[in-house]
């Protein structure tokens, strides 16, 4: 191996130790975020405007483990940049990963949960394990002699004085050595990640049942259609969309968190969870939709949400008559706020929901409080994971999305949705079923039509709805002949308006258009 080579090496090993061991050091406060998620999340925080258009990608699930992934490596790419500067100078190299540390105990102090005695003791003591690796490695590998002694004294010359060494490592030694200190590298951060969400998954006390609601939601009993594909009028939990600026779900000590009712109000609350479970629930069904969905999308759910109403809650406060707004904080610092005339409309359901379809809050969708109001985008007012709600004004504060260009209200645009057919179904000529669902929360669906082959709507059946707070299944069998089809659906809601054809995208207050889906149908 040639001395860049080894130098990359030792350089990328020594990063490796450096951030293993501050992952490791960081378990002592295993529901903060480490100091690498606290530096990942300030990427986010910084980045989320001009990644807006992709944020569906970057906030779903999958593209979090990119993200993470890619701060590893990332890490990992520069550090041979420590090992270069430090054969130059010494300590020059080990200063750099005293940089990244410094970095790191930046991002915690600046993340609402971060613990900054924490993310000091992880990132020094990263920063010196990785110190130590990188003067040790390269003497091993024969690069610069290690300054706790000069094991190539057979080789001492004058040119020595500038600390290089001068024997070329052998083979074996880089081997070994390489080896050697990956294997245990890696078995560190194996080990700080296995037990990290080891402990914060047993730190997450979710109670197994939540008290009885006093007045239960009328999910209707049955639907007409039972068309294979179509989507449950009620969603699973477990099928529910999740979309949160969130790389690490967070943990919520029931024990010690409280949300708080601040700002506008006569009487500040502060109520615990056990406050929370001792009032009269109710249970309202609602269908939650993301801003980001696009036509067709699955970004959009319906579940029965148990908890205290949201109105009840601030007449105790005692609103005052200047506030405006109403925003919910998250434990992590995430901000959501629509206007306080939203709850003007005694009909719109709005709660501080406890529980999602008979349980508890599952942890990715707010454990243990979550907002919920219907006919808002979740962007504007279903805050996870809840610590305070705030009366403001409108002008006084904007949450987190409206800073990265997403419009500051944001009501929920008539949508409808294919399910069935799918564009990849195997059709054969003769009745097939097209069915979807279609929502206006808070105004409701009052008819569903589709076209085919662009010619002349036809109504579609509409399945039962608990209220107009929910999206409403449809159906229709429709006679094709074989050949290639395009299918479309257009909603109106209660209010007498029709979607609009044109398609917009869902910057900044959510995508607009009909949903077509082309088919094609095998002759009998
Ligand atoms: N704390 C917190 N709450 C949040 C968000 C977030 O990023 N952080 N995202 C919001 C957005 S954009 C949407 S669409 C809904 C999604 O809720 P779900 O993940 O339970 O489906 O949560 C909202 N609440
Ligand atoms: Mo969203």
């Amino acid at each position: 191996m040639n001395r860049g080579a080894r130098t990359s090496l030792a350089g990328v090993l020594a990063g490796g130790a450096a951030l293993a061991t501050t992952e490791l050091v960081a378990l002592v406060a295993p529901t903060r975020p480490s100091p690498l998620i606290a530096v990942e999340t300030w990427f986010v925080d910084v980045f989320a405007a001009s990644l807006k258009d992709l944020a569906v990608e970057l906030f779903g699930t999958a593209d979090k483990t990119a993200l993470a992934v890619g701060a590893v490596l990332v890490c990992l790419a520069l550090s041979p940049l420590a090992a270069r500067a430090e054969v130059r100078r010494r300590w020059a190299g080990v200063g750099v990963l005293a940089a990244f540390g410094l970095l790191g105990t930046l991002a915690t102090a600046r993340d609402p949960q971060g613990s900054l005695p924490v993310g000091i003791a992880a990132t020094a003591t990263g920063a010196a394990a990785g110190g130590a690796v990188l003067l040790l490695l390269l003497d091993r590998f024969g690069l610069r002699v290690a300054p706790w002694g000069r094991r190539h004294r057979e080789d001492d010359d004058p040119a020595d004085d500038a600390g290089l060494a001068l024997v070329t490592a052998t083979r074996r030694d880089v081997v070994l050595w390489g080896l050697g200190t990956g294997a245990v590298v890696a078995t560190g951060a194996a080990v700080a990640k296995g037990i990290g969400d080891g402990l914060r998954a047993s730190r997450s006390a979710i109670p197994t049942s939540l008290p009885r609601a006093g007045a239960p939601a009328s999910v209707p009993a049955s639907q007409p259609f039972s068309t294979p594909g179509l989507s449950p009028y009620v969603t699973p939990t477990a099928d529910f969309y999740e979309i949160d600026t969130a790389l690490r779900t967070p943990v919520v000590d029931t024990e010690s968190w409280t949300v708080k009712v601040t700002g506008r109000v006569d009487r500040p609350l502060e109520l615990t969870y056990d406050q929370l479970l001792a009032r009269d629930l109710v249970e309202e069904v609602v269908t939650l939709a993301c801003v980001s969905n696009t036509v067709g999308g699955s970004l959009v759910g319906n579940a029965v949400w148990r908890g205290v109403p949201l109105r009840e809650l601030l007449e105790e406060a005692g609103v005052q008559p200047g506030a405006t707004q109403i925003v919910g904080e998250s434990v992590d610092g995430f901000t959501a706020g629509f206007p306080t005339s939203v709850l003007d409309d005694p009909d719109r359901p709005a709660l501080v929901a406890l529980g999602m379809n008979g349980a508890p809050l599952p942890r990715r969708h707010g454990f243990p409080a979550r907002l919920v109001v219907s006919g808002l985008y979740g962007y504007v007012s279903a805050t996870k994971w809840l610590s305070e709600i705030r009366l403001t004004t409108l002008e006084d504060e904007d949450g987190y999305w409206i800073d990265r260009g997403w419009a500051k209200e944001a009501p929920i645009k008539t949508q409808s949705r294919i399910d069935v057919p799918r564009g990849d179904d195997r059709l054969v000529a003769g009745t097939v079923a097209i069915a979807g669902v279609a929502w206006a929360q808070n105004r409701g669906i009052s008819r569903v039509e589709v076209r085919v082959d662009r010619e002349g709507w036809h109504e579609a059946a509409l399945g039962r709805v608990a209220s107009d707070d929910t999206w409403v299944q449809w159906h229709l069998a429709w006679d094709m002949p074989a050949g290639d089809h395009v299918i479309e659906v257009r909603a109106t809601d209660a209010d007498g308006v029709t979607q609009s054809a044109e398609r917009v995208p869902p910057v900044p207050d959510g995508a607009e258009g009909w949903h077509s889906r082309e088919v094609r149908v095998a002759a009998r």
